[in-house]
């Protein structure tokens, strides 16, 4: 079964004016389509073909970059539109209560998670990610570079390629990483938490 491009579960324009659904015509529709289509391409009649996502990462990390690449984004991608929301929420229950004890407060992984974000050199991701010994933590993942595959989980990804922010907010990374906190799908994150 090839892979397909997810449909999003908003409605493009709800986002807006943080992300415009033009951005998203052009994020999802263009940028995370051809992921999908460039990883069928590359599996298509190989001994990876019909393997789970999670199965490629792992085996292509270092040996096959063309495979590589285009399913850790495809998971990268498809995790990140899962996380989006059109109404503002914050986390509660069990989640809120693991980023008070990890971080010491909601206000400390903002900003930790924000600082990282807006450091990130080039492209990539900020992830936060709940490890195997069960701590919170945030990082930084350069280019398709994913959690997805490893044993860690990856609770709320952030995309800061350029892609992600330039029609709505040009250069500004800062103001493009500031809206998301307004626009996190905090059910979503908690439902990844092992
Ligand atoms: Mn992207």
């Amino acid at each position: 079964m090839p892979f397909v491009l997810p449909d999003l579960t908003f409605e493009p324009t709800s986002l807006e004016p943080w992300l415009s659904a033009e951005s998203f015509s052009y994020h999802h529709g263009k940028h995370h389509a051809a992921y999908v289509s460039k990883l069928n391409a590359a599996v298509s009649g190989t001994e990876l073909d019909g393997r789970p996502l999670e199965e490629l990462i792992r085996v292509s990390g270092d040996v096959n970059p063309a495979v590589f690449n285009n399913a850790a984004q495809h998971f990268n991608h498809d995790r990140f539109w899962l996380s989006l929301s059109p109404t503002e929420q914050t986390p509660e229950d069990q989640l809120l209560e693991k980023i008070e004890s990890d971080f010491g407060s909601f206000e400390t992984l903002k900003e930790k998670f924000s600082g990282l974000a807006g450091g990130l050199f080039g492209s990539g991701w900020v992830w936060l990610m709940q490890t195997t010994d069960d701590r919170l933590e945030v990082r930084q993942y350069q280019n398709a570079e994913t959690p997805g595959g490893t044993d860690d989980r990856g609770l709320l990804p952030l995309d800061v390629w350029e892609h992600t922010y330039y029609i709505d907010h040009r250069n500004d990374r800062a103001k493009f990483i500031a809206g998301f906190w307004s626009h996190i799908n905090w059910k979503s994150v908690a439902e990844r938490l092992a």
